[in-house]
């Protein structure tokens, strides 16, 4: 029974909440998880610190409270400070993490960012409901060949999170992605739009069966699905860019036919895709790919911030109904 020293029992590897969030948890504030991988892999320093702190303060800005999900030295943190923050986004040494990786990094004692499949399942343990990204990971161009297809999408299959993205980047086969999402049973519905939308651009060219039309329409979904078991897995909210804020379409489709070509030729395979195609998105289009990425995100946690908003609110209206219905009547006087 005693424990010997240096053994690090099973606490050891309890979530951690900073400060604000723990409150926000204790008094059932609204809150939306943030990914750590757009931070520390995804956008080019030094630019990535100072759009996470902004990201954080889209979502204040709606009355939520965020959290941005990472690793420090094995400690999993949900609701990284400042220094936190700082230390992910300023090292080459971070690990990518999906939801496979998070024991294996938790073990070895490694700072680690998280990417959507390992930030949902973390938020969805710490009882978090409402989660903001950029764009979800997909099936790759050559899956058929590769199998290249992101972790973030049978993982949200079996995780009960609603996530708000723009869709997921034209470097992906998106309407292979779409059917891989239908498969797996994760919902998706467009805001304020019947089209899925193309990251970077307003519409990718693929249609979607639903739309929701305002944070509260949102809110009753996610009510439908906890109280009445309608839907065990994800939620995604596809936000698209107002047509005025995209990158424009014919850079778009030249940027990714210049891109594709440039990697076949270099032989650039596997995990190297990604990187390799923004950071030619980024340079061929001097930095405009960069902006409208970094607008994506801001726009997806301020309404990620309301929804949560709407959320709790629905939440605290039924109860209260509940409890008003659940007290005797006609037995006062
Ligand atoms: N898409 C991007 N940039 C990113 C990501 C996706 O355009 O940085 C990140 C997200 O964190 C996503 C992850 O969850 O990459 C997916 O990685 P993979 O395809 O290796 O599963
Ligand atoms: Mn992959």
């Amino acid at each position: 029974m005693a424990e010997s020293a240096g053994r690090t029992g099973p606490l050891h590897y309890d979530i951690q909440y900073g400060a604000e969030v723990a409150d926000a948890r204790r008094d059932g504030r609204a809150i939306v998880a943030l990914e750590s991988t757009i931070i520390a892999h995804g956008l080019p320093r030094p630019d990535n610190l100072r759009v996470a702190r902004e990201i954080e303060a889209a979502v204040r800005a709606t009355g939520a409270v965020p959290a941005t999900i990472g690793m420090l030295g094995g400690r999993l943190v949900v609701g990284l400070d400042d220094a936190e923050l700082t230390r992910l986004a300023g090292s080459d040494t971070v690990a990518k993490l999906s939801a496979r990786d998070l024991a294996l990094a938790a073990a070895s004692g490694v700072d680690g960012a998280t990417t959507v499949a390992a930030t949902s399942v973390v938020a969805a343990a710490a009882g978090i409901g409402v989660f903001a990204t950029g764009g979800l990971g997909g099936v790759h161009r050559e899956a058929a060949q590769t199998f290249d297809e992101s972790a973030d999408l049978v993982t949200l299959a079996g995780t009960p999170i609603t996530v708000v993205c723009a869709g997921v980047k034209s470097i992906l086969d998106v309407a292979a992605t779409l059917e891989r999402l239908e498969t797996l049973g994760v919902a998706v519905a467009g805001y304020r739009s019947r089209r899925f939308p193309g990251f970077f651009v307003t519409d990718s060219g693929h249609d979607l069966h639903w739309s929701l039309d305002s944070p509260e329409h949102v809110a009753e979904v996610i009510r439908a699905r906890r109280r009445h078991g309608l839907g065990g897995g994800a939620l995604v909210v596809a936000n698209p860019l107002p047509p005025q804020e995209q990158l424009d379409p014919a850079l778009h489709d030249t940027t990714l036919a210049t891109g594709l070509a440039r990697m076949a030729e270099a032989g650039v395979t596997g995990k190297e895709v990604t990187p390799f195609l923004l950071a030619h998105f980024h340079s061929a289009t001097a930095g405009a790919s960069l902006a409208v990425n970094i607008r994506i995100i801001l726009r997806n946690a301020e309404l990620a911030g309301r929804i949560a908003v709407a959320a709790a609110e629905a939440e605290a209206a039924h109860a209260a109904e509940f409890a008003g219905a659940a007290e005797p009547t006609g037995t006062a006087g």
